[in-house]
């Protein structure tokens, strides 16, 4: 097993344990970060009227209105392999937002639908990195750390990691937030993937080429950034690849520094929260 992946798995099972050695080993490599530096090409997000309804249907979601990630400009965590074929693994996303809540809308376009690790489609403490998946992300006090899994879970508090199965299992133990999905209070989304036992439950998988869509809602009273004029929040997603059963295979981000994408908010990208039509601010 590559080291990365130990680290990967290790990271899981543990929480703040591995990302802690990790940085004691110095495995973490790249330029140094630019804290407090924002995005110069942030996602403007879309203010809403009416709520997406979270179903796994896009249809609400304006065409015009999503950014495409390929393996060419997206970015690949190097903990697993990688693909230069876009209709292996690539996605794309839109953010809109009310007064309350963040939503998210992700199509991915993946060759080989594989959920082997996560058949429940009603976990909320998924394994969800080992299956086609979606992983969002949010610096919610923008501040850019580069260790967003600090052991004294100070970035934890206004953020962490949210992650939807193809089928509609999630988990957000990876954040302030564990086990709290469908709560009005924190967070909530869907898949469009079918429950067992569709074809990806087992070899030789589904090959038909459809890939999935998700969509989640994340409450912003826990993202203090959110509530300040021209509010800008530390936001980026990604999709997780497994097309041959157990591990994942790759891992492509919009936004991030390979490895530990997960780990670093300064590589992560900046959603510009829309105010209200009506708002005098
Ligand atoms: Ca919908
Ligand atoms: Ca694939
Ligand atoms: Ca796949
Ligand atoms: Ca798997």
């Amino acid at each position: 097993m590559p080291i990365t992946r130990s680290i990967r798995a290790r990271r899981r099972a543990h929480g703040h344990f591995a990302a802690t050695t990790v940085l004691s080993l110095g495995l973490v490599a790249g330029p140094p970060v630019e804290t407090g530096a924002h995005d110069t090409n942030p996602v403007q997000s879309r203010f809403v009227q009416r709520a997406p309804i979270l179903d796994g249907d896009l249809s609400e979601w304006p065409d015009s209105t999503f950014i495409e990630v390929i393996p060419s400009t997206g970015t690949f965590d190097a903990e697993s392999d990688s693909t230069a074929d876009p209709t292996d693994l690539s996605f794309r996303f839109s953010v809109a937002n009310d007064d309350d809540y963040l939503y998210v809308a992700v199509q991915v376009i993946d060759d080989v639908m594989v959920i082997d690790n996560n058949v429940d489609a009603g976990d909320i403490e998924a394994s969800a990195w080992m299956d086609d998946a979606v992983e969002i992300f949010l610096d919610g006090d923008h501040s850019h750390a580069p260790d967003g899994r600090d052991a004294g879970g100070v970035e934890y508090r206004t953020g962490g990691e949210f992650a939807i199965v193809a089928n509609g299992a999630v988990t957000s133990s990876y954040s302030g937030f564990p086990r709290t999905h469908g709560d009005l209070r924190y967070w909530s989304a869907a898949a469009s993937y079918a429950s067992t036992p569709a074809p990806a439950y087992a070899a030789p998988w589904d090959s038909a080429g459809a890939g999935f869509c998700i969509e989640a809602r994340i409450n912003l009273d826990h993202a203090p950034a959110a509530r300040r004029p021209g509010a800008r929040i530390g936001f980026t997603v990604s999709a997780h690849d497994d097309d041959d059963g157990g591990e994942r295979d790759a891992a492509l981000y919009w936004r991030g520094r390979s490895p530990h994408c997960w780990q670093n908010e300064s590589a992560w990208g900046d959603v510009v929260l829309a105010p209200a039509p009506d708002s005098s601010d």
